[in-house]
C-alpha cells in the first residue's frame, strides 16, 4: 500500500501582520494631516424623523453634514420653528441627499427641520485655540 499524499504547504504562507502594521500607520497619518488641511467635518444623520445627535459641539472651522436616511423629505434649517434664523437652509432633500454647512463662528446655532418642526437640533461651535 501507498502512504497517503501529504501535502507540505502551510494555509497562510504570507505573514500578513506586517502588511497591515505598514497600512494602519499609513491611514494613522493620514487621519492626523487631514484636518490640518481642511477644517474637520462630522456627519449627523437624519432617521427616523430625528436628528441622530440632537446636539453637538465643534471647533470653529468644522463643516457639518447631514445626510437624509429617511423616505421622506426634511430640511435643516437654521433658527427655531416659527422663528427662522436664516444663515442656513437645506431645502427639502429627498432620501439619500445630504447638506453641508461650514461653520467658522463661535456661537450656537439651533435648527430644525421645516416639515416636521418637533425635529430639532442645535450646532454649538466652540473657539479653537
Ligand atoms: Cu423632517
Amino acid at each position: 500500500m501507498r502512504p497517503p499524499i501529504r501535502s507540505s504547504r502551510r494555509t497562510s504562507a504570507v505573514p500578513l501582520e506586517p502588511l497591515f502594521a505598514v497600512l494602519g500607520a499609513v491611514l494613522l497619518a493620514v487621519a492626523i494631516a487631514l484636518p490640518s488641511l481642511a477644517g474637520e467635518r462630522t456627519a449627523i444623520e437624519i432617521k427616523r424623523f430625528k436628528f441622530a445627535q440632537e446636539s453637538i459641539e465643534v471647533p470653529a472651522g468644522t463643516t457639518v453634514v447631514w445626510s437624509n436616511g429617511d423616505g421622506i423629505e426634511h430640511s435643516v434649517t437654521q433658527g427655531v420653528p416659527g422663528d427662522q434664523g436664516g444663515a442656513f437652509d437645506s431645502g427639502l432633500m429627498t432620501k439619500g441627499r445630504s447638506y453641508e454647512q461650514t461653520f467658522t463662528q463661535p456661537g450656537e446655532y439651533p435648527y430644525f427641520c421645516k416639515r416636521h418642526e418637533f425635529m430639532t437640533g442645535v450646532v454649538k461651535v466652540v473657539r479653537t485655540n
